[in-house]
């Protein structure tokens, strides 16, 4: 029997088998570093980002600005060896701040995985290209990023019209929903005559298909929220939210109020499945390579850039999948973790650590801002400021929490 909290330290509970993956184990066993042992078991979780569009967009370089600079790139011992797969940290002024207040030695900020798809050009839904590779990489995906090109550059072959660009990315995507849509509804439509309850989801196809043979993305059908959970099952391309960024070039960084008031304008049948950013690919990736932050800031300055449009970027594609952040602050750590809005108090511990999960017995609770405004955890407790929270607790963003459990 183990009694523990959690205090932001890191240390999850050691030989624990089946929980975490193979090689976090056997470090384990060597005495690693609890930090790097618990940030692999994270990979299991971690949201997925898939960079898409046509060749000459910008996808790779915007993928090494998020994964391979200084600016954005986490500290993660990643186990995938595909160098199409990378972490980005999602930035957070809160973390800094408690990290400072509590003097942290290690702050861990929120990642997300960013996949640089490669392989769609038109015909892709036909088998051109990549074909079907890139499609089953899609289908891995929580949200998709669409890299619409906006810079002319005579010497990168392409057109450099965003919209056009998106014309064709959307038309392949909806296409090969189309085909998949079709595939099932022919059977679902059989089996429907002899099960009643197959009804909602003939339905619901119905609904994607009428959408989709128009080229309609299923993000832009305005289908109800029933009908998209009934299609959930058969991981469509567009049945998903999107991020579209517009990559303008190096010498007209003062037209990206007005590309992104045109592509928003172009998604205003999207609703809150989309949202649009501009940015110079270029620019923030050279940016991104510096490591030293202070160095990094007067780059962006002497670009114009302010605080450049990763941290936007990043900050909008995690908001857009819902997910949401809690903090755990200690001396030897100060960590953000992520967890999917409408979340229990039991399925955030749970975000650390299976066992906090499975043995949970309360959490202690305070909202980010209240604790720095006591200045310590210590100070808290002591005017009574810390809530304790039971299984029905639903965390909201910006909770501090520390973690009672037993196994
Ligand atoms: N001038 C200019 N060139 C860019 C910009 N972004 C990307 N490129 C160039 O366009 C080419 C294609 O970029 P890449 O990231 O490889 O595109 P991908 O095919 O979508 O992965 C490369 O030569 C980049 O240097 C930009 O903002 N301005
Ligand atoms: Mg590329």
């Amino acid at each position: 029997m183990e009694y523990g909290t959690h205090t932001g330290t890191g240390d999850v509970p050691n030989g624990v088998d089946g929980v975490l993956p193979d090689a976090s184990r056997s470090m384990a066993r060597c005495g690693a570093d609890p930090v790097a042992e618990a940030t692999d078991s994270l990979d299991y979780f971690m949201e997925r980002f898939g960079l898409v569009g046509l060749p000459n967009a910008g996808k790779s370089s915007l993928y090494n600005a998020l994964t391979g600079g200084g600016a954005l790139a986490a500290p993660y011992a990643f186990a995938t060896k595909d160098p199409n797969i990378g972490v980005a940290k999602v930035p957070d002024d809160r973390l800094d701040r408690l990290a400072a207040m509590s003097k942290s030695k290690n702050v861990v900020h929120a990642a997300v995985q960013v996949v640089d798809i490669g392989g769609l050009v038109e015909g892709a839904s036909k088998g051109e290209g990549l074909g079907n590779k890139f499609l089953a990489n899609i289908r891995e995906v929580d949200a998709i990023v669409l890299v619409l090109r906006a810079f002319v550059d005579d010497d990168v072959p392409g057109p450099s019209d965003p919209i056009e660009h998106l014309r064709v990315v959307e038309i392949e995507l909806a296409l090969a929903d189309l085909e998949t849509v079709e595939k099932r509804l022919g059977q679902a439509q059989r089996q429907a005559k002899l099960d009643r309850n197959l009804i909602p989801e003939v339905e619901a196809l119905e609904a994607a298909q009428a959408s989709l043979s128009d080229g309609r993305p299923l993000y832009r059908a305005g289908l109800k929220a029933e009908y998209r959970e009934a299609l959930a099952p058969h991981f469509l391309l567009t049945n998903r939210r999107v991020l579209a960024v517009a990559n303008v070039g190096e010498n007209e960084l003062d037209t990206i109020p007005a590309v992104e008031a045109r592509l928003a304008a172009e998604f205003n049948d999207a609703g809150d499945n989309v949202e649009v950013i501009g940015m110079c690919v270029q620019l923030e990736a050279e940016a991104a390579a510096i490591d030293d932050p202070v160095e990094r800031a007067g780059v962006l300055e002497g670009f114009g850039l302010g605080e450049g449009a990763l941290f936007r970027m990043v900050r909008s594609a995690y908001h857009l999948l819902g997910l949401r952040t809690f903090f755990t602050t200690g001396e030897k750590e100060s960590r953000a973790w992520t967890f999917r809005a409408g979340s229990s108090a039991p399925e955030c511990a749970g975000r650390i650590h299976s066992d906090f999960q499975r043995g949970f017995i309360k959490a202690e609770v305070i909202h980010w801002d209240e604790l720095l405004e006591l200045g310590s955890w210590t100070k808290a407790k002591e005017v009574g400021k810390i809530r304790v929270e039971g299984k029905e607790y639903h965390p909201t963003d910006g909770d501090v929490m520390e973690f009672r459990f037993n196994v």
